[in-house]
């Protein structure tokens, strides 16, 4: 080690950032519903009705980004255990499965629509859920910053990250592409960033690092070049970085 900020420490920083990000509620633990409010802040911001193809896709893809690193978080060395939420391994002491926490353990009461921003009417899709652990079959249980983190670090690791992001990433330019042309346009980027909390300026800064080959649009292997170039790419400045709105 030297002093300094290390690569593993520049990938730890943006990792903790998307969780800061994820974890709409601000308890400082991520849960599935905290993947659903992020589509569907997005969805609802665009006008996007949440029964519509597009929308569906979208929550699908944040699900299978959320049950992923689920799996990542609790799979330990041998690729496998009890589902988070369940204590049948409780006692093993793998480090992974450290920071998942069962659902029985989150209260899940506290501040259900409270943080990401969107009309107390967003209530239906996340957060009628009921009392923590009851009855909820994919995805359930939460995982801190540590288990998040740790999770991202496995799947880069394993070279899983395409698989973890392609799904979401693929939904989330279908959906701003709102003249359905196949790439998004800096107009629908901005609509889509400015959803998400980032400004126009900003938006247009990451577009045009983004558009690698000059065209003027964003392609789906653009944008999932650079949101693996995030994921994977410790020095700053990235298009990743400017996308997800890291800024170190
Ligand atoms: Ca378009
Ligand atoms: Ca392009």
């Amino acid at each position: 080690m030297t002093s300094g900020i290390t690569d593993d420490e520049a990938l730890r920083a943006k990792y903790m950032h998307r969780f800061r990000q994820h974890d709409t509620d601000g308890d400082g633990r991520v849960t599935a519903e905290d993947f659903d409010a992020r589509a569907v802040r997005l969805t609802r911001a665009l006008r996007v009705p949440d029964d519509a193809p597009r929308a569906r896709d979208l929550r699908a893809g944040a699900r299978h980004m959320w049950e992923g690193l689920v799996a990542l978080a609790d799979g330990g060395a041998a690729g496998e255990g009890g589902r988070a939420g369940e204590d049948a391994s409780a006692g093993d002491g793998t480090t992974a499965g450290a920071g998942i926490i069962g659902a029985e353990g989150a209260s899940a009461a506290e501040g259900a629509s409270a943080g990401y921003g969107v009309s107390a009417g967003d209530a239906g899709d996340a957060g009628d859920a009921g009392p923590a652990g009851e009855g909820r079959s994919a995805g359930e249980g939460a995982l801190t910053e540590a288990a998040f983190v740790a999770a991202l670090a496995r799947a880069r690791a394993e070279g899983g990250l395409a698989d973890l992001v392609g799904p979401s990433v693929a939904a989330h330019l279908a959906l701003i592409d709102a003249d359905g042309d196949g790439t998004v346009s800096l107009g629908e980027f901005t609509a889509g960033q400015v959803a998400m909390g980032q400004s126009a300026a900003d938006a247009a800064e990451a577009f045009a690092a983004m558009d690698t080959d000059g065209d003027g649009a964003l392609s789906t292997a653009e944008w999932h070049a650079a949101v693996l170039d995030f994921y994977t790419t410790p020095a700053p400045p990235t298009p990743g970085n400017l996308v997800l709105g890291h800024r170190p």
